[in-house]
């Protein structure tokens, strides 16, 4: 948090798992999002990190977490990008004693009533804990719904990459639905890419300290409200931190 940033609330409750969505002009789906995630289960809370938003994301979550005691806003001024934000959303996490982070959208690609299943896949009966679970789009029963061919070639492209080249051992190292365990940042340190990258490069580090990841299928639908943010911009950031990440796998010099 820097000077300037608007937080919501000082007094949560106690929990386990806390949501977390990152946004950013996301005015028509916020309200929803904030209510199907809500329901889900009366122990989840949800933190909405936003980036002061021009379309008032940011205060219609503001003004809902008035009367929602498991609702918690971060507004920051400046858009400081989704890995950052993130970043933030587990940090927060853990400073409040929560085990674990739940990382969504915040345009309904991910649905809230998978939670449940990435939860326990976090602590399976009889089986090893995970440091990480996926929703994966790319094991048996996971699949994407409304992408046109360019978008399923992009994701095929960096998945492969981080798959083979960054050598991390999951087949959807791009999905943003993921529970993390968030005493790995005990062990895990930056610096972190800002923008989209971080999703692949939280995962490689992880890897790297020993961390487990686990991968369970989720269906990912397109946004069928407000628009991508995913920029050619933000593309070519992304690019040029996974292969100085790819630099780093092979050749081990500083990233
Ligand atoms: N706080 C914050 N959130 C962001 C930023 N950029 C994107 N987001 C949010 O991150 C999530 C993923 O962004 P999307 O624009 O949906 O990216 P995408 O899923 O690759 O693109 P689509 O499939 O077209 O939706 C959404 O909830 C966005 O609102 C940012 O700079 N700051
Ligand atoms: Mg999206």
């Amino acid at each position: 948090m820097l000077a300037g940033d608007i937080r919501s609330d000082d007094n949560w409750p106690s929990g386990r798992a806390l949501v977390q969505a990152a946004t950013y002009n996301e005015r028509e789906n916020i309200a929803a999002l904030i209510a199907r995630v809500l329901a889900v289960s009366p122990e989840l809370q949800l933190l909405i990190i936003d980036d002061d938003s021009p379309d008032g994301t940011g205060e219609m979550a503001l003004q809902e977490s008035r009367t929602n005691p498991r609702l918690h806003v971060l507004i920051r001024r400046g858009r400081r990008g989704l890995g950052s934000a993130i970043l933030e959303g587990f940090l927060v996490a853990k400073q409040r004693g929560f085990e674990i982070a739940v990382n969504m959208d915040g345009d309904f690609s991910h649905d809230p009533l998978d939670i449940p299943r990435l939860l326990a896949a976090m602590d399976p009966v009889g089986g090893r804990p995970a440091d990480v679970v996926l929703g994966s789009r790319r094991v048996p029963g996971g699949s994407v719904v409304g992408w046109p061919l360019s978008r399923h070639l992009a994701s095929w492209l960096v998945c492969w990459f981080t798959r083979f080249v960054l050598c991390v051992p999951v087949r959807d190292a791009s999905s943003g639905f993921r529970a993390v365990r968030v005493a790995v940042f005990d062990r895990v340190t930056g610096p972190f890419s800002q923008g989209y990258a971080f999703q692949e490069d939280l995962l490689w580090r992880i890897h790297r300290v020993g961390g487990r990841l686990v991968e369970v299928p989720v269906t990912f639908t397109d946004r069928k409200l407000g628009h991508s943010k995913a920029d050619f911009a933000e593309s070519k950031r992304s690019i040029s931190e996974l292969l100085r990440i790819a630099v780093t796998t092979w050749f081990g010099a500083k990233k």
